[in-house]
């Protein structure tokens, strides 16, 4: 059971009482709110910016990023201080093309240290933003990513240590995308092909936002692309959605409010093989999942509403609008020549003999108020597993708290596949390729993982829940040659 009821909601005050243990001016800023109300679906859905290159030779393309304060417009009218990636709040996106590199120059204009870890990303461990290998106020690094992995939609996001929850909240966060000409290019693109990034605030009565660990219950209005309940124009044709879950906490489970199907293509790690026909689609922070949705027999001037099952009041269940615009013929839908293929992909293959078996458990710890994996808090300095590069591991991953309390595995620089759950074996389209598993309350998940990269290194893996994360729920892996 993934849904908090009445029983888990209160449970999880214990959990809260985390925040007993933070410093009290966090504490006194936890006021609760009632943000001026925004009308629902009356403004339009915001579109990230993408970020143009400022240089390119033959093999690489060169983009800047300064990561600074900045005001967002998440209420209409009013101005809610946030950080950002270049001013945009989500961060702009970066179009990455499959076997062509990246470089990307951060300067940190915060008074905070931050790291930028591209999350997904097959990427050499100088690039991997690791907690402690962070840029410094006032100072700038580049980051090298070389795009030799599958086309998928990534995404980019701050890692300083324990400030990661803090500082992906108040904005820091963006899209990259991996683009493959020859990944199933008779999907939706261009102005069919959106991307929807959910997250949930705690704004208060002056529409700023609150901040405070392990505040999840007072997070309830969910942005899309930064924005409450935005509408979306569509066309009388299909779509493809990107739908990535950039929460601190919040988990979703989506459907269409018409019944209509979500046609899922793709995964955290690009196309799935084939195509999988849903109608109700979780998604656990940091996952991605893209789908295709068909508005051709949507009738002109009709709304299909987004919607949250999992939500509590309209703020977090009504999350999205697609207005369904006519046709110039109204009979007719809208010429159309994408198409959903039945191979969407051919996926690599994990064929290599498993030289090692390990066990993950995450755990809270109720009497120190810290996040454990396999009993330990996270230590920067402390090597967790040594890896050898090129090897093939089972990794058993436990979540040993008590209902509700979710947790998640990322493991930096891998796709794995999910080979079963509590010793099911899980449906295609959470099996591979995936770098972010859920893992429920007493639920135990096998990752089958070939460390495949060509780098050696430090690397961490965490629960993507980062308000746990940013409490040690994290460890970290040596790769050796
Ligand atoms: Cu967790």
């Amino acid at each position: 059971m993934r849904m908090l009821n009445r029983r888990g909601t209160l449970k999880l005050g214990a959990a809260g009482g985390v925040a007993l243990a933070l410093p009290a001016e966090r504490l006194m800023a936890a006021v609760v709110g009632s943000p001026p109300a925004a009308k629902p679906f009356t403004r339009e859905l915001p579109i990230p910016p993408v970020l143009s290159p400022v240089y390119s030779d033959r093999s690489t393309d060169y983009y800047e990023l300064s990561v600074k304060p900045g005001v967002a417009e998440i209420l209409p009218g009013v101005p809610t201080e946030v950080i950002t990636y270049n001013g945009s709040f989500p961060g702009p996106t970066i179009k990455a093309k499959r076997g062509r590199s990246v470089k990307v120059a951060v300067t940190n204009r915060l008074q905070t240290p931050s790291a930028v870890h591209l999350h997904g990303g097959i990427v050499p461990q100088d690039s991997d933003g690791h907690p402690l290998d962070v840029i410094q106020p006032g100072h700038s690094r580049i980051y090298h990513y070389p795009n030799d992995q599958r086309a998928s939609t990534l995404w980019y996001h701050d890692h300083a240590h324990h400030l990661e929850a803090e500082q992906i909240y108040k904005g820091l966060c963006g899209l990259y995308l991996i683009e493959d000409p020859k990944a199933a290019p008779m999907l939706p693109r261009g102005q069919f092909d959106i991307p929807l990034m959910f997250r949930d605030v705690a704004l208060d009565d002056h529409g700023q936002l609150l901040w405070a660990m392990f505040d999840a219950q007072r997070r309830s209005t969910v942005l899309v692309n930064g924005v409450p309940q935005p509408v979306l124009r569509v066309r009388r044709r299909k779509y493809r959605l990107r739908l990535v879950n950039t929460s601190n906490e919040r988990m979703f489970s989506f459907r269409l409010s018409n019944g209509g199907e979500l046609v899922q293509v793709a995964t955290d790690g690009g196309l799935l093989a084939r195509p999988v026909r849903r109608t109700e689609i979780s998604l656990w922070p940091a996952e991605r999942v893209e789908v295709v949705v068909d508005f051709s027999n949507a009738r002109g001037g009709s709304a299909i509403t987004l919607v949250n099952a999992q939500g509590t009041v309209p703020e977090n269940t009504e999350i999205m609008r697609f207005d369904v615009v006519d046709s110039i013929r109204k009979d007719m839908p809208d010429t159309d020549d994408s198409s959903v293929p039945q191979k969407l992909s051919v996926l690599p293959a994990i064929g290599a003999p498993v030289m090692m078996t390990r066990k993950v458990v995450l755990s809270f710890d109720f009497k120190n108020l810290v996040f454990l994996i396999n009993g330990k808090p996270y230590d920067p300095y402390r090597t967790d597993f040594t890896v050898k590069r090129g090897s093939t591991e089972i990794w058993e991953v436990t979540n040993a708290d008590p209902d509700p309390i979710p947790h998640s595995l990322h493991v930096h620089v891998v796709q794995f596949r999910v080979l079963d759950r509590n010793g099911r074996s899980v449906e295609p389209w959470e099996a591979y390729p995936k770098d972010t598993v859920s893992i429920a309350s007493g639920e135990t998940v096998r990752l089958l993982i070939k460390f495949d990269a060509p780098y050696t290194g430090m690397f961490p893996f965490h629960c993507h829940f980062v308000d746990h994360s940013s409490v040690a729920m994290m460890a970290q892996m040596k790769i050796v040659a």
